[in-house]
């Protein structure tokens, strides 16, 4: 059974931006499930579902909230699944604040953190995690990453042209 992939976030004024994630997963045919749950207004369902994450068949969790971005964190206490947090910039401080809130994890309590709104990164590195054990998931990425150098290298074709 393929591990499928959360796209958590915090409010629904995150979902154009985590909508990014959730195409790049469907792109490379990842199962997902989004929900929006918050640390601060929801609480208990973030802290529900984070618990019982793994034997509901999930691989990665991938977390985005902006201003005080306390979620992906609150998810990695209820999981040993790895945990990306997305910081989203939607404040007057330019997502730095969530940066800063998702980052700056305790020792022995990590959460891998994308740059801000890097949504599309982190559902790549969901990806790459998965395909530690799925060669065909494996086989996607680098055929992504090829056209990735292909597009780079005409784009310079062109300029020398
Ligand atoms: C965070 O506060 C959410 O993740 C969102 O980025 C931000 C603003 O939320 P709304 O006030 O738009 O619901 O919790």
């Amino acid at each position: 059974m393929k591990k499928k992939v959360a796209v958590i976030m915090g409010s629904d004024s995150d979902l154009p931006l985590m909508e990014q994630a959730v195409s790049m997963l469907k792109n490379l045919q990842i199962p997902c499930e989004v929900h929006i749950y918050s640390a601060h207004r929801t609480p208990d369902a973030a802290a529900d579902f984070a618990s019982h994450a793994r034997e509901n068949g999930f691989g990665v969790i991938l977390a985005g909230a902006g201003k005080a971005a306390h979620l992906a964190g609150a998810l990695a206490a209820r999981t040993t699944l790895p945990v990306i947090g997305v910081p989203i910039r939607s404040s007057t401080l330019d997502g730095l604040d969530a940066l800063l809130s998702t980052v700056q994890m305790p020792s022995g309590m990590p959460v891998a953190t994308v740059a801000i709104d890097g949504a599309a990164n982190a559902a790549l590195l969901a990806a790459q995690m998965l395909a530690i054990e799925d060669t065909e998931l494996m086989a996607r990425l680098e055929q992504m990453r090829r056209e990735q150098t292909e597009k780079v290298l005409e784009k310079d074709r062109a300029l020398q042209a």
